[in-house]
């Protein structure tokens, strides 16, 4: 039987999480046809699916939010100065809902391929359930954190309890309550689940891998005086975060140089950060904590201090303060009881640098020294891969029928994390090489990327042509210049973390050259009329 003809549309969008939803307002704004695949059955992305118990956003309140629209700000209702999970995902449905977004959206359904027609310029995306859709553009919004990371562990399958991925929460929840559970990661999901399930569960075992700098989390309760200074500030506040370089605007003076201030002052100026209870610390303590390594460890034994502060046992404490790399060089968590929850009788941590976990049975998880942790449930909060694997788990091939898989396979490269040479027409939102996460949070990021692509698009159409990618040398360009000013950074010299790829040689995923930056080199392609771009 012939294949029936594919619902013609000028833009497929794939996802409906952060970057999705404001990728398809915005092209629906501008007068596109736009089809939405969504693999979940609601919108939201990580805050659809990472449902475990204390999962809550790291970006206090009011910074992770979406920047188009004043309207949302004015309707906003946060009720906690960093949000849970369930009010995230409220206020996306809530959005969706107000723009009427929904009916554009197809929901489980996962975008299997997509193939790009020289002949016609167009991409055929096909999906896990039938769908075949003919656009003339394709953006992947499909997350940089959305595929799980399972660790290899021998004899996992065999675990007779219950066992799951944070990412991929039972949707019903998971009744914990006299319960042996057992979580492994302690990056900021584990340490979310640790502190949320350890008052409740009868006996929790934690097994960590690497200690983490967390901070002090002040999750102050938002109140309608709260609501109406964050609707005052806006036009300020979308300045301030457009212009900054890390997507964060804290008021006050910018950060001193470590030697210019007296022993005492340094401690006095990180406690007056500490006590503001948000990410400040990570990118705000020292001018030059990035290149001075004496002002770097100088804030990790800081934060070592107040560590120790947490925690009874004074052997626990040290296996929980991370000795191997500096404070910033990785993801820094937020903690709200995270240290504290180890001083309870019912949680017991295992170090698995001294004695690795080496095989998973029926009842629990062994280690190397011989030990069985009988358990009824693993939570496995391992993180993700990180980057490419969405984009990876997708057929694409671009001019000449070339995968873009195997293309990577060989070496990642991306134009601004936005486009990818000898795929025209192509756009993601959340690819390698572009700020998103290190240096800004998804709203932020979102707020840039989108409009740029956006209006990207609407030159293409507006110009009458085909097909816009970015040249060979011009990728080249930028992949040289992310390595210039991203390795050289504190988080560039850590090799150990998410913001590099989980595979080939590791480079870093995150752009640390500054969002503004970066949104200039973005702009510069614009106002040059994309020179350095192939227009067909
Ligand atoms: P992360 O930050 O990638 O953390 C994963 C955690 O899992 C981390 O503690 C890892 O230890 C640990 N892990 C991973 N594989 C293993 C194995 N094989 N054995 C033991 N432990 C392991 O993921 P998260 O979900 O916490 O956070 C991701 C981002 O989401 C976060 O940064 C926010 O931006 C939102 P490791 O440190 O690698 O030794």
């Amino acid at each position: 039987q012939p294949k029936r003809e594919p619902e013609r549309v000028d833009a497929v969008v794939v996802g409906a999480g952060l970057n999705g939803i404001y990728q398809l307002y915005s092209l629906v704004e501008r007068g596109l046809s736009v089809r939405t695949f969504e693999a979940g059955e609601g919108v939201g992305g990580v805050w659809y699916w990472n449902r475990y118990p204390g999962a809550r956003c790291d970006s206090h309140f009011p910074f992770y939010q979406y920047w188009f629209s004043q309207a949302l700000w004015d309707e906003a209702d946060w009720k906690e100065r960093f949000p849970g999970q369930a009010d995230i995902e409220a206020y996306l449905n809530r959005v969706c809902d107000k723009f009427d977004l929904k009916r554009h959206i197809t929901f489980g359904a996962l975008v299997t391929e997509a193939r790009f027609d020289e002949e016609t310029g167009r991409w055929l995306v096909t999906t896990d359930r039938g769908d075949r859709v003919s656009a003339q553009f394709l953006v992947l919004s499909t997350g940089g954190l959305s595929v799980a990371a399972k660790p290899p562990f021998e004899g996992a399958e065999r675990f007779k309890g219950l066992s799951c991925h944070t990412s991929r929460w039972p949707r019903e929840g998971v009744d914990m309550k006299g319960k042996r559970v057992g979580v492994v990661g302690t990056a900021a999901t584990g340490i979310q689940v640790i502190q949320t399930i350890a008052p409740e569960v009868e006996r929790l075992v934690v097994f960590q891998r690497t200690p983490n700098y967390a901070i002090s989390m002040r999750n102050d309760r938002i109140g309608p005086d709260d609501l109406a200074q964050m609707r005052a500030a806006y036009p300020e506040l979308l300045a301030g975060v457009r212009q900054s370089e890390g997507g964060f605007v804290y008021g006050g003076p910018p950060p001193p140089n470590f030697a210019d201030l007296t022993p005492a002052e340094r401690t006095a100026h990180l406690e007056r950060i500490w006590a503001e209870g948000n990410l400040r610390l990570w990118g705000g303590s020292f001018a030059d904590a990035g290149d001075n390594p004496e002002a770097s460890e100088f804030v990790s034994d800081f934060v070592r201090g107040k560590i120790r502060e947490k925690v009874k046992d004074p052997a626990v404490a040290e296996k929980l303060i991370p000795r191997d790399h500096a404070f910033a060089s990785r993801r820094v968590p937020l903690e709200n009881g995270y240290f504290e929850a180890f001083n309870r009788d019912n949680v017991e941590l295992v170090d698995l640098r001294e004695d690795p976990i080496v095989s998973i049975d029926e009842t629990g998880v062994n280690t190397a020294s011989g030990r069985h942790h009988d358990l009824d449930v693993i939570v496995y909060a391992t993180g993700f891969e990180a980057g490419v694997g969405a984009i990876r788990r997708i057929d694409i091939r671009g001019r000449g029928g070339v995968s873009l898989r195997e293309q990577w396979d060989k070496a990642v490269t991306t134009t601004v994390g936005m486009q990818v040479h000898g795929f025209p027409n192509l756009f993601m939102t959340m690819a390698p090489f572009a700020p998103a996460s290190a240096l800004c949070n998804i709203p932020v990021c979102s707020d840039q990327q989108v409009q740029w692509i956006t209006d990207t698009i609407a030159f293409v159409r507006d110009q009458g042509l085909r097909s816009i990618e970015p040249k060979a040398e011009t990728e080249a360009a930028w992949m040289a210049h992310h390595q210039e000013v991203s390795e050289p950074t504190l988080i560039g010299r850590n090799r150990q973390s998410w913001y590099r790829l989980p595979t080939g040689n590791r480079e870093l995923i995150a752009y640390l050259g500054g969002l503004n930056q970066y949104r200039a080199t973005c702009e510069g392609y614009r106002a040059s009329g994309y020179a350095g771009f192939a227009l067909t």
